[in-house]
């Protein structure tokens, strides 16, 4: 029975995604009038790389990867427990054996549009102990590291020629690039529509020069570059994620499910993460049904099976991996089990080779269904090293030594 639901929802589903297709053709000839307002900005835009976690894979990097691979297998932890007391603010994960990657979404009930390629073939990992922030770094831990450190952010200095050599010297401003809804529906074949490039955002001033850090002490920093979030982590004393140990962790012991929870998107009809609800990216559509438009504090919804909050959406996090779409492919053709995997030695992403990438995991409160279900465990997103955005964080992890 639950298979004729599941069916009946697949392709209830699918008539939606056909009825949004309409809507976007539809819509083809005011976007082109947005575009030719847009140029400007995407000319600023141009002359620095965007981060792109969210919206680069409508680009299919390995078209025609089939989804006729194994399935996945039972994770097995290793049956340790926590060498001693805890570090504050951090979680024990046993480390073990899993299938790692993700089968295509597109076939799965609410599972978008966006095969996830590069997320294949699914592969057996090891990886040894360690601890893992529970939640994702916050403001005033953040600030912490800043106040001892001194510590100046990518989005706080001014972009220098040597980076950028052909832009405008006006366009040489310290900012960052913040979610910027449009006012009227939009294909979504072009992030640069709903991405603005502002000056003066950065962590202290999330939305722009206006806004501050005021009652968001709990909220995820964000506006962190990769070698932003490895100085913090350096600092702490610890270190970032591999995207494997991000992946395990997030799995929560659990073995193949496509959420860190479990198998629906909302368990018993509750949201179990902060995404998006509403039309995207228009101005005033996030509903806010999962119980917050836009960004959330941490710590929200409930844990998964090893205490991790926000493995999920809410914002993106930065993984050591640098990004390579064929990754997958290459430990899976070595055979065997690949023990703890620390990413290629170089990133390449087909869709911008020339741009260095590590990986970003969990998705964001931008994801949805209609467009990037990377809240979906075991898929990827990836950005350029150097960029941020309001929807990009990250957590640490520190080795365990039993
Ligand atoms: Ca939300």
């Amino acid at each position: 029975m639950s298979t004729v639901i599941n069916r009946t929802k697949r392709r209830h589903h699918k008539r939606e995604h056909k009825r949004a297709a309409n809507g976007r053709i539809a819509l083809a000839a005011a976007t082109a009038l947005a575009v030719v307002g847009l140029l400007a900005w995407w000319l600023l835009l141009r002359s620095r790389p965007v981060h792109d976690a969210a919206v680069s894979s409508a680009t299919k990097v390995l078209p025609g990867t089939p989804n006729t691979q194994p399935n996945f297998e039972a994770t097995i932890v290793n049956p340790t427990s926590a060498p001693g007391a805890l570090p504050e603010g951090m979680v024990y994960i046993p480390g073990g054996e899993f299938s790692m990657g993700s089968l295509d979404p597109t076939e799965m009930f609410c599972g978008g549009d966006q095969p996830m390629d590069d997320a294949r073939p699914l592969h057996r990992v090891y990886l040894d102990a360690f601890f893992m922030d529970a939640t994702e770094v916050t403001n005033e831990e953040f600030d912490r590291f800043v106040k001892a450190t001194g510590y100046v952010t990518v989005a706080e200095r001014k972009p220098t020629r040597e980076e950028f050599p052909d832009a405008p010297e006006e366009n040489l401003v310290a900012g960052s690039v913040v979610y910027s809804p449009t006012p009227r529906p939009v294909a979504l074949d072009n992030h640069y529509q709903w991405w603005s490039y502002v000056h003066g955002a950065n962590w202290r001033h999330p939305d722009g020069p206006s806004s501050n850090l005021k009652s968001r002490e709990k909220f995820p920093v964000v506006h962190v570059a990769y070698e932003d979030a490895a100085a913090y982590a350096k600092w702490a004393g610890k270190r970032l994620p591999t995207e494997a140990e991000f992946e395990f962790a997030a799995r929560g012991g659990l073995s193949g499910k496509p959420y860190a929870w479990g198998d629906e998107l909302k368990p018993d009809g509750k949201w179990a993460a902060n995404i998006y609800q509403g039309k995207f990216p228009v101005k005033g559509a996030d509903s806010g049904e999962d119980g917050f438009k836009g960004i959330a504090p941490v710590a929200q919804y409930r844990p998964n099976g090893y205490g991790l909050f926000d493995v999920a959406g809410n914002v993106w996090e930065w993984t050591s991996d640098w990004y390579r779409a064929d990754y997958y492919s290459t430990l899976a053709s070595q055979g065997g089990i690949a023990r703890n995997p620390q990413g290629p030695s170089s990133s390449l992403d087909p869709s911008e080779p020339g741009q260095p990438k590590r990986v970003q995991r969990g998705g964001s409160f931008l994801c949805t269904e209609q467009f990037c279900t990377r809240y979906m465990v075991g898929t990827r997103g990836k950005g350029e090293v150097r960029s941020a955005t309001n929807h990009l964080g990250f957590r640490c992890v520190k080795d365990a030594r039993t």
